[in-house]
């Protein structure tokens, strides 16, 4: 035992003198370690922001949320959401002030001041000093955002509820934030496979986090329809039975979209519905024969091809069809937004395609939405407040020159769905490799010289799911990626560059893993643990 230790000295000593004597001296000192503890890991970052570090604010068991007077019904709702997040169901229940009382310390006081013009509706001014915290915004969008600036501000142990001794304290900051751009998107595909009401929620958490704003949800392509519309049950009982890969697919029933649509709206997300047509319609020729112009049903599909199917736009059943899907859609969300898809239809002349183009945008109209429809749809005829969202080469530009606006949604650097790199498993490739650094670093207002920034109403990012079966696929694709489109899509271009970004992310790592997010751990990012 003795003899066997000693000879382990022996070999230790031989081998720290061959290190010394290959080196001949001491080793130079290795490159410094990425920093890995910024000063704050806002994402996105604020517009402007001032560090306090002696005023430091910590959270304990009295520290009550506060709510100015007058700051109205939705004010308090998002005061009670911030008790939850520092204290889960034990929360301190957050209070209003009664007229004349002024907020004491130990506060994180919330008020509106709807003369604050210049934040906008999404913008907040935020002030953690040692004794308080305070809140204001213009309108209640804003205090929701400055709401996740400090959740972002206090330790990841905040996304653990429930846990004892949790020390949270906040840096001293004053911060003046409000976005770049009013569209700040995602989008969900849960047509090629079926993912139901409890993941969408949980997805729409992970978007307010980010504050990103809209969340489009592509509801029909060929291979299922997943919304219930009344006046046609088949396209929900026949076009939702199935998905890629021949599984049971599925659908919202009204009631499921209502609880969607609710949800979202209390995290201040928009529901931007989108039924894709003329073309990615295979479900809804299966579920009706006489949307097909042979009148006959094709069999539902489960392959992932693209182009091949079609309504028929020479028929009136099929605009009677369009008119029912639209009302019955359209009454489902208070949002202003109907989607019409109108990508990769290769079964028509291209006169036919802008006329039905055309009068799909009339009955759009005519039922009180605003068209959106993908880039192909941009050389019809279309009023100047239809939008085009781009995502590859397409005649977008035509849109911005008639006064119209554009989302930015181009494959080669926001299509989630596209790999990482070779060696991912998950996701396509024909746009590209999609790191994160390709993810974050560009400029929006650059990106296509015809289209300059006051064309732009924002940027999305789609996750299309060909090959994403679990919540876990969804989740890997989209973060981080979808992390560095929000700072995109909401900081100024002048104050974001992915050397700080990408330290910031790195100290998202255990926040994300408190939140259960399997996300993708990039060798770009100097993740922390
Ligand atoms: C193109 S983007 C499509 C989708 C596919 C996606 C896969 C767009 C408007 N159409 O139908 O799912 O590529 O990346």
């Amino acid at each position: 035992m003795i003899r066997s230790t000693n000879r382990a000295r022996q070999v230790l000593s031989l081998g720290v003198m061959f290190v010394i004597a290959a080196c001949g001296r001491r080793q130079p000192p290795r490159p410094p370690e990425p920093v890995s503890r910024p000063a704050h890991a806002i994402v996105p970052v604020p517009a402007s922001l001032q560090l306090v570090p002696t005023d430091t604010f910590a959270v304990d068991s009295a520290t009550t949320v506060v709510v100015a007077t007058g700051a109205g019904a939705e004010a308090e709702r998002i005061a009670g959401y911030l008790a939850y997040l520092l204290a889960g169901p034990a929360a301190r229940p957050a209070r209003s002030l009664s007229p004349g009382e002024t907020a004491s310390a130990n506060t994180i006081q919330l008020s509106l001041d709807p003369a604050k013009t210049s934040l906008g509706q999404e913008g907040y001014e935020l002030v953690v000093a040692r004794d308080r915290v305070t809140l204001v915004a213009a309108a209640p969008n804003g205090l929701f955002h400055g709401v996740q600036t400090i959740r972002q501000l206090l330790p990841w142990s905040i996304e653990h509820r429930g846990a004892l001794n949790r020390r949270l304290r906040m840096p001293g900051v004053r911060i003046t934030d409000s976005p770049r751009f009013a569209w700040r998107g995602a989008m969900l595909d849960v047509s090629r496979h079926f993912i139901d009401a409890e993941a969408v929620k949980r997805y729409i958490d992970l978007l307010a986090l980010y504050k990103l704003n809209r969340l489009h949800l592509h509801l029909a392509d060929d291979q299922g329809w997943r919304i219930e519309i009344t006046s046609r049950p088949n396209l929900a009982a026949i076009g939702g039975s199935t998905q890629v890969g021949g599984g049971p697919g599925g659908y919202y029933t009204k009631a499921q979209f209502a609880d969607i649509v609710a949800y979202a709206t209390s995290r201040f997300i928009t529901i931007v519905p989108e039924i894709d047509m003329p073309g990615h319609t295979n479900a809804a020729l299966a579920s009706y024969p006489e949307l097909n112009c042979d009148g006959v049903s094709p069999p539902l599909y489960t392959g992932i091809r693209v182009g091949f199917s079609t309504l028929c736009v020479t028929k009136e059943e099929t605009y009677a069809w369009v008119n029912d899907v639209v009302r019955e859609i359209a009454a489902m969300v208070p949002t202003p937004y109907f989607h019409m898809g109108g990508d990769e239809v290769e079964k028509l002349t291209h006169d036919q395609y802008l006329r039905f183009v055309e009068r799909v945008q009339d009955i759009v109209t005519a039922n009180g939405k605003q068209m959106i429809g993908w880039g192909e749809t941009a050389p019809a005829k279309l009023a100047a407040n239809t939008i085009v969202q781009h995502w590859k080469r397409d005649s977008s530009a035509l849109h911005v020159a008639r006064g119209g606006k554009v989302i930015l949604s181009p494959g080669p650097k926001t299509y989630l769905d596209m790999k990482y790199d070779s060696t991912t498993v998950l996701g396509l490739r024909w746009a590209g490799l999609i790191e994160v650094r390709d993810a974050y670093d560009w400029n929006p207002a650059t990106l296509l010289p015809e289209i300059p920034e006051s064309g732009l109403l924002g940027v999305e990012g789609p996750l299309w799911a060909e090959t994403l079966i679990k919540l876990e696929d969804y989740e890997y694709m989209a973060f981080p990626r979808l992390i560095a489109l929000a700072e995109v899509g909401w900081s100024p271009q002048s104050g974001r560059s992915w050397d700080a970004f990408r330290v910031r992310l790195a100290n998202h790592a255990p926040r994300l893993s408190a939140l259960g997010v399997n996300y993708y751990r990039s060798p770009q990012v100097p993740w922390v643990r």
